[in-house]
């Protein structure tokens, strides 16, 4: 599930709901094998078009039969049937998120630090751990610094859950991202920025396995 995570907010097309819808559907017919909806920073969506929004990706996701991620908003994945909540260290308490979405939703957590990683393994509710930025980003405003590939072979090895590496993955250094053993690469700009998601989801899929 987390070898070619796409995440993505209409921020991350243009401010347009439509270009994510017709992005994403792109990207799922190449293959991508889970999708989180991260509605952020600059985004200037009302909470009507993010439920609107979510509903139909939901529906998308539900169609190619892709694990669908919500980031940072419990009550708007159950709302919508999601099949899981993606939390922040800088969003709500993973507590809250635990208690309210157990047994419901599936819940990735975001760990830059090894104590982040030690806590997460105490977590039973936690059923993935996202780690980074591993290289450096423009698509998170508050972003840490980057981690850096020995950082991320430290923290995949100390994590209980399978990790996902995020942040500034390219075509250039996803098959040395994956070296490092982690589960999979999650992406927003490598797949929104692309002129051609199909073959740049190829690569995702591919890296890596080529000798
Ligand atoms: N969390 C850590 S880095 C990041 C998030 C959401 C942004 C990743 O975006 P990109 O464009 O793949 O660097
Ligand atoms: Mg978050």
């Amino acid at each position: 599930m987390l070898r070619a995570y796409l995440v993505g907010g209409s921020q991350d097309t243009h401010h347009d709901p439509a270009e994510l819808l017709t992005k994403t559907e792109e990207a799922l017919q190449a293959g991508i094998t889970a999708f989180q909806y991260r509605e952020k920073g600059s985004s200037n969506l009302s909470a009507d078009q993010r439920l609107k929004l979510a509903q139909q990706l939901r529906e998308l996701t539900r169609h190619y039969q892709v694990p669908f991620f919500i980031d940072d908003d419990e009550e708007l994945a159950l709302a919508v049937g999601a099949d899981g909540v993606h939390v922040g260290q800088k969003d709500q308490r993973i507590e809250q998120v635990i208690q309210r979405a157990q047994g419901k939703l599936m819940i990735g957590y975001s760990c830059n630090r090894p104590a982040q990683i030690e806590k997460a393994n105490q977590l039973a509710a936690v059923d993935y751990v996202g780690a980074g930025p591993v290289f450096p980003t423009q698509s998170k405003a508050d972003a840490d610094p980057a981690l850096g590939l020995k950082q991320l072979a430290l923290l995949n090895r100390l994590s209980e859950q399978p990790v996902v590496a995020i942040g500034g993955i390219t075509a250039d250094n996803i098959a040395a991202t994956l070296a490092t053993g982690v589960a999979g690469a999650a992406v927003i700009s490598m797949v929104f920025q692309s002129d051609d998601i199909s073959q740049t989801v190829h690569q995702m899929l591919t890296a890596g396995s080529q000798s």
